[in-house]
């Protein structure tokens, strides 16, 4: 077990929060993928910086650069408690121009090397490259000792994923070994896996690498033209044709809590992210978020309870196969299947229905709003009628493939000002 514990304490987690994640459209407009809320009381970054701190891991650093303001806040209140007299740190490094003084952060892998002598700083053996926009609970520290054991240069999460949907992915070929023989990113024609023509092993964006190594390749990559500067594109190939790429398969044995599913999402649309919300609201979801075992650390804002009224007419406040969070009032408002954050008010006579209603938002008396994500802070007006008729609804707000209707105020704003 000592030994266990030596290699996290050895490991830094590195975590690449700077793509705007543009698939969730407005959701992202003012702030990162990795800031946008998820699951009633935490964001998306929150399961990355969670799985590195159940893991053991104690030092952290997080790359962001694009609208990081509400990322950076929320690192600050939620995630503070590091104490560099124990030798743990939690780094926020936007990008400042360390290296180079004409650009930012030019890819994932400049993101790193931009931050070299942070990282020296830490004296860590280990680094593990995490994507900051994913949900999912994964042990890292079986993945350091495996990465260990193996003698790897690198060693990359993976899973396997439905071969129509292995594009978005980087995909690769193992041998029974485990070690990687080949590495497409983002193939147009995805190869399958032996013996299931309908699935591809992809890679999850998870790297452990030894730091001495990576820093080497890191600064041979930032002299090289040819170079997009992205462990996918770039870095991964390379190890993977001249060094020794191992792969680490996401499965029950990755988490610690006995018998957990294998839940690993993407929310990167807007229909996948009201999708995963609103499965949480199932009788038993695949994603448990009560699990003691592994718990997800957040920024939580002091509220009271939610809070339940009959208005002065007597209509009962009610929410059934719901998740309604601290702060809200629910007065005399029928909510079903629905996911409401922090500070929520609906009024008389509304309707919610399968809607995911983030922070302080306020619902006016006789809204129905049906398959909505209302984003942060909005005031939806009395009456309201959302969900019933998708021509009217696509005239003021943006209505997914699926029907899903994503509300913003600038919409509202919009409309209020046309109508
Ligand atoms: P992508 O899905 O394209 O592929 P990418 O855009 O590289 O992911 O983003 C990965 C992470 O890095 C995200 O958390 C993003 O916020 C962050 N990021 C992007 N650009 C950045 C920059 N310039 N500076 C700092 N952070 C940045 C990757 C791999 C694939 C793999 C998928 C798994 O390249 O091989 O299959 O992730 O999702
Ligand atoms: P994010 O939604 O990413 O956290 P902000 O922190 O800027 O971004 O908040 C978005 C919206 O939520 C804003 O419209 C803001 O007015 C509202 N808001 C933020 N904090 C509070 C609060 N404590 N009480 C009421 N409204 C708030």
């Amino acid at each position: 077990m000592v030994e266990n514990r030596r290699v996290t304490r050895k490991a830094m987690a590195f975590v690449l929060a700077g793509g705007r994640g543009s698939r969730l459209h407005e959701l992202t407009d003012r702030r990162v993928k990795p800031a946008v809320y998820f699951g009633g009381k935490t964001r998306i970054i929150d399961f990355a910086l969670s799985n590195a701190m159940n893991s053991g891991i104690r030092k952290m650093a997080i790359a962001t650069q694009y609208k990081a303001h509400s990322l950076i806040r929320h690192v600050q209140r939620g995630w503070n408690f590091f104490r560099a007299e124990r030798n743990e740190f939690m780094d926020i490094l936007p990008a400042s121009q360390r290296r180079s003084e004409d650009h930012w952060y030019r890819g994932t892998a400049d993101a790193v090397t931009q931050n070299i002598d942070i990282v020296d700083s830490y004296d860590v053996d280990y680094i593990i490259i995490l994507a900051g926009d994913h949900i999912y609970k994964m042990d890292y520290e079986i993945m350091l000792r495996e990465h260990v054991a193996n003698g790897a240069d690198v060693t990359i999460g993976c899973l396997t994923v439905p071969r129509a949907e292995a594009s978005a992915f980087g995909v690769m070929a193992v041998d029974d070994t485990g070690r990687i023989t080949s590495f497409l990113e983002k193939p147009a024609d995805p190869p399958a896996m032996p013996g299931d023509p309908d699935s591809s092993l992809a890679s999850m964006g998870i790297y452990v690498f030894d730091w001495p190594f990576l820093r080497d390749l890191l600064l041979k990559d930032a002299e090289d033209p040819n170079s997009s500067h992205d462990f996918g594109n770039d870095l991964i190939p390379e190890i993977v044709k001249h060094g020794k790429a191992m792969a680490h398969r996401f499965d029950s044995s990755c988490v610690r809590a006995p018998g957990a599913p294998t839940y690993w999402k993407d929310v990167g649309t807007v229909d996948a992210f009201w999708q995963a919300n609103i499965d949480l609201t199932d009788f038993t979801p695949e994603l448990n978020l009560w699990d003691r075992e592994w718990p997800i650390w957040t920024y939580s804002e002091g509220t009271p309870p939610a809070k339940f009224i009959h208005d002065e007419k007597g209509r009962r406040g009610v929410a059934i196969s719901s998740m309604v969070s601290g702060g809200c009032v629910i007065s005399g408002t029928e909510i079903r299947n629905s996911l409401l954050f922090t500070q929520v008010h609906t009024n008389s006579y509304a309707v919610l229905d399968h809607a995911v209603v983030l922070p302080y938002v306020t619902v006016h008396r006789s809204a129905h709003l049906r398959n909505v994500v209302i984003d942060s802070g909005v005031v939806i007006p009395e009456g309201l009628i959302v969900g019933e008729d998708p021509v009217e609804d696509a005239k003021w707000f943006r209505v997914t493939d699926r029907g899903v209707v994503l509300i913003t105020q600038d919409m509202l704003e919009r409309r209020a000002a046309l109508l």
